[in-house]
């Protein structure tokens, strides 16, 4: 039998038909606009049935007991289990108010329905403190669109004459969207690649600028002087559309090509000629994604590349930057019930907190400086749904320090990690498969398309939604949680769009509820507070931020900058790869023959110069700590660069980027920090230590 579904292995979230025998997913297939031979493959789709039918997977709820035969746990039954976690939220509350509980959602979560039900719990409940990823992930990023014009654009990548793909690795992160732009290569669009890795698509563009890790807010900056410079620009839609537009001249003209390419790795003709040409083929569209992202000028960066959109009139236009036309949806958050003068632990990311009505508190190391610090005030209880901090966040020592601080920490998982094993009580996920829910993504714009439940759960597995209805009726909140079944709660969410279960199920391709529209700007101005593109941000100003982007200047994004001498090498976080999600599915052996482990990239040149060869055990070392990993010798980085492998944590903690990673210097905005680029010592390991 085949069904329906989206995947959610990763947050690509593609539609896919997936094979049933006997109650059991033996296959799973990726629909694609492309023929199956052509478009991109998906290993972690391919290891669907590895994945869900783990032995690994957790089956039933684990509460610690130093005696208990599962790794210092002990089996319980869901009453008690989540009898345990209501208890103990309610002794927090009562003793130390309700703010002093919060919850983490991580990536698993963040384009599902939980992400609401969970906020609808927490606020209930009487605590602000729902906090998510997106100051590492993309949040910092949409924030910046939003702060220039309104919202975060959809690049019409299919209808393009140009696409420039900054920081974005589809080919390994969505496939959907790297089938669109070979199916627009074939079509004539020209490719621009921004990206300091030789990457398969970068191998494939006109052009491809190698940009000093970071570095991307300067490039943006030096391309908009030379459109505004060489009248590249589409004059009309600046004059009736944009705010700012000499503020954003002047600005822009202290970053001219020449003065700012030698420290971009760049020349002045690469940047002039990539502005050239992004400028003068209409239309054009730009992928932005992570590679901006875990930046410390991720804000004021992302927003210049907005402004570029805007400069061009790429805004909104056919094989432009569409503005997204969300699917009307029921409040489910109960924001309301919060006390008016209870400040979030995020309340010094004030601006980052509220831009967005869905997306909440996202400054995640608020989180650590509450538990660790008391900032603003202590948290003592953490549940953490769909995450691995302990992997994941910024500067594990400080992570696990925090996590092992508080008085107790609920994990809920579909495995095992690092996470859970220092967790009071771990409650058994169901699987993407194994549940039906509301993608985000799928609310985005105009298709909804439905992730069904397409076979049982595993174990005692529960899924996300029933964990959340159910403990929200342990602690007294059966009028906010009424259903039964995620369809009824579903039919609530969707309701003001006049959508149901039912009727997405028997649409499996998914329903516009709307028919796409262009240039909505015409009649209805842009959602800012000026109703324009915002070059230069009064709001940005009024509170103490340069109103355009690296007005105030631009400071090295690296932490450690300083230290050149100690730390010589600008450490990159690697791309995603294809068969894992961030520190997920190591532990399944069809993926993990393919790629049995991470590597550190070091250029040919500083290979010699450090006599390394493919295959030596390096130690590579920051302030905070150090991790070790073989070497790869490659020149798909620039000599003076490494790149890390990203996500081994998991399997050895000496494999984990975030030893390295500083969570002290942070984006004012959005609290973002270095993650992705940072200075670093290289040493080859001196003992006979062959690592893991
Ligand atoms: N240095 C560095 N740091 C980074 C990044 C980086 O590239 N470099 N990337 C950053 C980014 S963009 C992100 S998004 C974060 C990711 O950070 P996390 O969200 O912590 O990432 P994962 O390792 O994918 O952890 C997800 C967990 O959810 C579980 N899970 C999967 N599906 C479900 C489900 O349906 N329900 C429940 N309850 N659990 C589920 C998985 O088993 C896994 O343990 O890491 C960030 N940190
Ligand atoms: N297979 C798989 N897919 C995933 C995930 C996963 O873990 N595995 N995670 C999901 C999540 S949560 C996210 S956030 C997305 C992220 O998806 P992407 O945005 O594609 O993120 P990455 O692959 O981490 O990095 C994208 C590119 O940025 C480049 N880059 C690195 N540093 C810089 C820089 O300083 N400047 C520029 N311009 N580029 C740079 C990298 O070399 C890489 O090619 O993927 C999602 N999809
Ligand atoms: S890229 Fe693969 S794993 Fe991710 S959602 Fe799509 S099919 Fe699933
Ligand atoms: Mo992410």
């Amino acid at each position: 039998m085949k069904k329906d579904t989206v995947c959610r292995l990763c947050s690509a979230c593609c539609p896919v038909e997936v094979t049933i025998r006997n109650g059991r997913l033996t296959a799973a297939r990726r629909k694609s606009s492309l023929p199956p031979e052509q478009c991109q493959p998906c290993p972690k789709l391919r290891a669907a049935a590895d994945i869900t039918y783990s032995p690994n997977r957790l089956t039933t709820p684990l509460i610690r007991d130093r005696n208990g035969k599962h790794n210092g746990f002990r089996t319980a039954g869901w009453e008690e289990a989540l009898d345990a976690v209501a208890t103990r939220m309610q002794q927090y509350r009562q003793e130390h108010g309700a703010q002093s509980v919060a919850w983490l959602r991580g990536m698993a979560a963040d384009w599902g329905a939980p992400w609401d039900y969970a906020s609808r719990l927490m606020h209930a409940f009487g605590s602000p403190n729902v906090i998510g990823n997106g100051s590492v992930c993309h949040v910092a990023r949409e924030m910046a669109h939003a702060f220039t014009y309104g919202a975060m654009t959809i690049p019409q990548i299919k209808d393009a004459g140009c696409i420039m793909v900054w920081g974005k690795n589809d080919q390994n992160t969505c496939p959907p969207a790297f089938d669109a732009i070979l199916q627009a290569r074939r079509q004539g669009a020209r490719l621009i690649v921004i990206d300091p890795v030789r990457t398969p698509l970068a191998e494939m563009a006109d052009i491809w600028l190698q940009i000093k890790p970071g570095y991307d807010g300067l490039l943006a900056m030096a391309m908009i002087d030379t459109i505004i410079d060489e009248e590249l620009f589409d004059r009309d839609f600046v004059r009736q559309w944009c705010l700012g537009f000499d503020e954003l001249r002047r600005v822009a003209q202290t970053f001219t090509a020449e003065n700012i390419a030698d420290k971009l790795w760049l020349t002045a003709a690469d940047i002039r000629n990539t502005a050239r040409l992004y400028a003068t083929t209409s239309p054009a569209c730009i992928v932005d994604g992570n590679g901006l992202d875990m930046q410390l000028p991720v804000f004021d960066a992302t927003r210049a590349v907005c402004m570029l959109r805007a400069l061009t009139g790429n805004l909104d236009r056919p094989g432009g930057d569409l503005i997204p036309q969300p699917v009307p949806t029921r409040d489910m958050q109960l924001k309301e019930r919060l006390p008016a003068d209870l400040p979030p632990i995020t309340c010094n990311y004030s601006l980052f907190s509220s831009f967005h009505h869905n997306w909440g508190l996202h400054a995640q190391s608020s989180l650590i400086d509450a538990i660790l610090e008391e900032r603003p005030y202590p948290i003592r209880m953490l549940i953490v749904q769909s995450g691995n901090p302990a992997v994941t966040m910024t500067d594990t020592n400080r992570v696990r320090q925090a996590l092992q601080k508080l008085e107790c920490l609920v994990a809920i998982d579909l495995f095992a990690t690092s996470t859970t094993q220092l967790a009071d009580i771990v409650l058994p996920a169901a699987g993407c498969f194994e549940k039906t829910q509301l993608n985000r993504a799928a609310l985005r714009h105009s298709l909804v398309t439905l992730q069904d439940q397409v076979i049982d759960c595993i174990g005692d597995s529960w899924p996300d939604w029933k964990i959340t209805f159910e403990l929200g009726r342990r602690l007294g909140l059966d009028k906010e949680f009424p259903w039964q079944t995620v369809e009824g709660a579903i039919d609530y969410q969707l309701q003001p769009a006049g959508l149901t279960t039912a009727r997405l199920r028997s649409s499996p391709s998914g329903i516009a509820w709307c028919r796409v529209e262009h240039e909505k700007f015409v009649s209805q101005g842009f959602r800012t507070p000026s109703g324009k593109v915002e070059f230069s941000s009064p709001r940005l100003a009024e509170n103490g931020y340069p109103a355009v982007p690296f007005g105030h200047g631009f400071d090295s994004p690296l932490s450690d900058a300083g230290q050149q001498a100690a730390f010589p090498f600008i450490g990159i976080s690697g791309e995603r790869c294809n068969r894992y999600t961030h520190s997920q599915f190591r532990q399944v052996p069809a993926l993990r023959k393919q790629e049995p482990e991470g590597y550190v990239d070091i250029h040919p040149e500083d290979a010699q110069r450090l006599a390394v060869i493919d295959g030596t055990l390096l130690q590579v070392s920051t302030p905070r700590g150090c991790i070790r990993m073989k070497a790869r010798i490659s020149d798909r980085i620039h000599p003076g660069s490494i790149l890390i492998a990203w996500g081994w944590g998991e399997v050895d903690p000496r494999w984990s980027i975030n030893n390295l990673t500083d969570d002290t210097l942070r984006n004012p905005v959005t609290a973002t920090p270095s993650n992705r680029s940072f200075m670093c010592k290289v040493e080859k390991c001196q003992q006979a230590d062959k690592g893991v």
